[in-house]
């Protein structure tokens, strides 16, 4: 995205907030690194397999609980049966503020607490069609953070996964948060515009994002 355009943070739905270059450089930098490593393990990045067969796009690692379609587990059962990286302080931080660029409410921030992050790899083929974030028990927003290619991200009704939705350019370092009226609302990536990241944040290819959520189990997933 052309930097000298200013893009200001809008409310694309109720409680759908887009705030653009909200990571510093610096932010994307260590993001990338930190998602490198769990790339490797203890459980690795993986396409995940869905019940009936097909196989999605985007790969995908997870910190503090494992999602396989549709639930959580500590252990990666549909991988290689270890248990997940432990979801890290900075990354509950991380989280707090982004609930308050994007509310600014300072109680509401506070209160966040994720306890698990999706992290996606997005070639330039890689699509994530329209579904809901609904395997959490807990309606606290979803934080999503973007890096390295710009993606096309549409943000849908709670309804059904068609029209009304509205199209969004996702760029490196924009936040994207799911709350309130929208949490629940169909949203998907139909497309992802190669070659236009930044190999500064360390990213030579592709986009990365992470989905922070509370999944509101308890310690031994109940
Ligand atoms: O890649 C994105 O921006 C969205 C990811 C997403 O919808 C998900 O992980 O559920």
């Amino acid at each position: 995205m052309d930097a000298l355009i200013p893009r200001p943070a809008r409310e694309i739905a109720p409680g759908a907030w887009h705030v653009p270059d909200w990571l510093t450089p610096a932010q994307r930098r260590a993001l990338v690194t930190a998602c490198r490593a769990w790339a490797t393990g203890p459980v690795p990045i993986r396409h995940t397999r869905l019940p009936r067969g097909g196989v999605m796009s985007v790969r995908t690692v997870c910190v503090g609980w494992h999602w396989q379609p549709y639930r959580y587990t500590r252990t990666a059962d549909d991988v290689n049966g270890l248990r997940v990286a432990e979801f890290p302080d900075w990354m509950v931080r991380l989280g707090r503020r982004a609930v308050l660029a994007a509310y600014g409410d300072e109680a509401r921030a506070q209160e966040y607490t994720p306890d698990t992050a999706l992290i996606n790899f997005y070639d330039g083929q890689a699509r994530m069609g329209m579904h809901q974030d609904k395997d959490e028990r807990s309606p606290a927003p979803v934080v999503s953070l973007s890096i390295g290619d710009t993606c096309v991200f549409r943000v849908g009704n709670t309804e059904t996964r068609t029209r009304p939705y509205t199209d969004v350019e996702l760029c490196s370092g924009d936040l994207f948060v799911l709350g309130g009226p929208s949490r629940f609302a169909y949203h998907g990536v139909p497309k992802v515009r190669e070659g236009t990241g930044d190999p500064d944040t360390g990213l030579a290819s592709g986009r990365l994002n992470i989905t922070m959520r509370v999944t509101g189990l308890d310690r031994t997933g109940k």
